[in-house]
């Protein structure tokens, strides 16, 4: 494990993008292979942090001085769109925080720095509290999830609010890509002016899901939106990392059988903070009540997520409106609740080390499998692997010398 830690510094070392940092990490990376290597680890990195503390103020200076000036333009107007509350701008700058391409990738970053002071000091002039309120909605396909944002969006609009939806998973593989079914679903709140709705790829990796959506809620922030929704399939990995990066995770599930309701894991209710029983209308009434009677004494039995709130299951008909202001009531009650008691201020704070974590892993694991040395020998030990000749414990660690020995 050891091992492992310091060849991901090593090569995060080689790959790291400022000169000064590369530098010394690099001179810090030959010394190991003489120095214990605890020793020098501990003491490369010491020094690579005092280098960073001293040179971060000049950070964005310093990143602005290598921008060309159609960049820094490019930068200026999309900055100033954004916080004027432009849509255009707002879809321009999640473009081009959901690009792989690197120089877009470093220029989304120069927007962010800017858009997260920008934050800093509105939050600070709204005394400490956050400027939007963030819900994460998942639930199993068919849930009623879409349905459910088109009418309680249409009411928080309503009241003056301005809402974001970003779907991380638009193309359901069971509903054969919802993103075309989400269009007409929420045909009303995607014509509201005080709307935004965007799809957000996931290109596959949870990583990217983390990434993309965490930077893409700080935009429409920054765009003047107070309440972003984050919409997930609830039968995949997808829902838990939504989970960490929103204020509260809002379970929505159908008033079916035992058996639609398989593929939802124990571990999504236990982060739920409010369970949402929908279609709660007609002829489904009667199993809405059902299914709610069996989820509030399932709460029972399950872990508390916060000191300060107790999950409750609430039923709703989105075709009726039933029930839906008194959930946005449950709703502001936990915000508040939340705030005053300051874990929801903590629970930011702990999402943005799980984000950079998160970032870390996805970035170590893609310079591994990049690295020339490893890059070629994966196909043949993964063949071995599979075809019984080698155990896997054998194939990964041949894999971490070819990547070590580079090094
Ligand atoms: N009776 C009734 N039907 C509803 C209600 N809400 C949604 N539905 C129906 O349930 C079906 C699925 O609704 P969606 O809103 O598309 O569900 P979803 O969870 O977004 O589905 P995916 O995006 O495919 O995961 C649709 O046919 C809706 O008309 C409701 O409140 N009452
Ligand atoms: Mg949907």
């Amino acid at each position: 494990m050891h091992r492992v830690t310091s060849c991901c510094l090593r090569t995060l070392a080689r790959h790291c993008s400022y000169q000064f940092t590369r530098k010394a990490m690099v001179a810090a990376t030959q010394k190991l292979d003489t120095l214990s290597r605890t020793r020098a680890l501990n003491a490369h990195l010491s020094r690579t942090v005092s280098k960073r503390r001293l040179c971060i103020s000049h950070l964005e200076e310093k990143d602005t001085e290598a921008l060309s000036t159609r960049e820094q333009r490019l930068l200026d107007n999309l900055y100033d769109g954004l916080i004027s509350g432009h849509r255009a701008s707002l879809a321009e700058a999640i473009t081009l925080v959901e690009s792989t391409h690197s120089r877009k990738r470093e220029l989304a970053q120069i927007l962010l720095q800017k858009v997260l002071s920008h934050h800093r000091e509105k939050e600070l002039l709204n005394c400490g509290k956050p400027l939007a309120f963030r819900v994460g909605l998942s639930g199993p396909p068919g849930a009623g999830k879409s349905t459910f944002i088109e009418c309680f969006g249409k009411m928080l609009t309503a009241q003056g609010h301005k809402v974001a939806v970003l779907a991380v998973d638009p193309s359901s593989s069971t509903s054969g890509g919802s993103l075309l079914g989400d269009k007409t679903r929420m045909t009303e709140l995607s014509r509201d002016m005080n709307a935004y709705i965007r799809p957000s790829p996931t290109r596959g990796t949870l990583g990217g899901v983390t990434r993309t959506t965490n930077e893409a809620i700080l935009l429409c922030e920054s765009g003047g939106y107070d309440i972003v929704l984050v919409e997930t399939v609830g039968v995949g990995q997808s829902e838990f990392a939504v989970a960490d990066m929103v204020d509260m995770f809002v379970l929505l599930l159908p008033p079916a059988g035992g058996d639609e309701l398989q593929g939802i894991k124990r571990g999504i209710i236990e982060m739920a903070d409010l369970v949402v029983v929908t279609k709660a209308d007609g002829d489904l009434l009667i199993p809405a009540r059902r299914i709610q009677a069996e989820y509030v004494s399932a709460l029972k039995l399950l872990r508390k997520r916060s000191k300060n709130w107790r999950p409750q299951v609430v039923r709703i008909s989105s075709k009726s409106g039933e029930g839906i202001p008194e959930l946005w009531q449950k709703m502001r009650d936990y915000e508040n609740n939340m705030f005053a008691s300051g874990e929801l201020v903590a629970r930011r704070r702990s999402q943005q080390k799980v984000w950079m974590w998160n970032l870390i892993q996805e970035n170590v694991l893609l310079h591994f499998r990049n690295h020339p040395m490893v890059r070629d020998q994966i196909p043949m030990l993964e063949e071995r692997v599979l075809s019984g000749v080698l155990p896997p414990g054998l194939a990964a660690d041949m894999l971490l010398k070819a990547f070590s020995g580079r090094s």
